[in-house]
């Protein structure tokens, strides 16, 4: 039986660090989604289209791997798809708590679906998209930080 990873987040928009987490995944899974779902606290930048956009371009290169969106709650799509487990990175320390509360509630939701963490590359510890857009908002330099379209997109949104 296949085994599939579901690698749910915002994206707004995806970063190496994403990147690094997925690619990974995709070695120890048969395949991965990348699913796109709402996060209350956040407002995006891009839109879905946009962000769909994104992935897909820069996880061409990576067969197993295919980009989806839901507006619904994470543990109904992973068990609508049959997934095996729900794939997350772990940063520093600060996304400890935050982890352990959603995976705690997911847990409680549909028992059977496992949460697996891979530690993000030391290299990425401190990214995120966050850091990402106050960076190019302000023209700073991102080439080493995300996918050469994102920092395209990015250019073009802050214009
Ligand atoms: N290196 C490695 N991993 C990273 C990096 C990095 N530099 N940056 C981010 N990541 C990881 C994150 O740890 C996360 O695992 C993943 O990449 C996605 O990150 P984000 O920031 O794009 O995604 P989040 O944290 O906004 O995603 C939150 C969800 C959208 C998954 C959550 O809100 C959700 O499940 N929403 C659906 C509704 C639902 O089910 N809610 C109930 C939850 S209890």
């Amino acid at each position: 039986e296949k085994k599939l990873a579901i690698c749910p987040g915002s994206f707004d928009p995806i970063t190496n660090g994403h990147l690094d987490i997925i690619s990974r995944g995709a070695k120890i899974f048969d395949e991965v989604i990348v699913a796109i779902f709402n996060n209350q606290s956040k407002t995006p930048l891009f839109t879905v289209q946009e962000r769909i956009h994104l992935i897909e371009q820069a996880t061409k290169d990576l067969p197993n791997v295919s980009v989806d969106v839901s507006d619904g709650l994470l543990v109904d799509y992973a068990s609508n798809r049959n997934a095996h487990a729900i794939l997350r990175g772990l940063r520093a320390v600060s996304d400890f708590e935050y982890e352990m509360q959603i995976t705690s509630m997911n847990k409680k939701l549909e028992p059977h679906i496992e949460t697996f963490f891979m530690m993000t590359n030391n290299q990425y510890s401190f990214l995120s998209s966050s850091i990402v857009k106050e960076v190019a908002k302000y023209n700073g330099k991102i080439s080493c930080l995300v996918p050469k379209v994102v920092e395209e997109a990015l250019r073009e949104k802050f214009q």
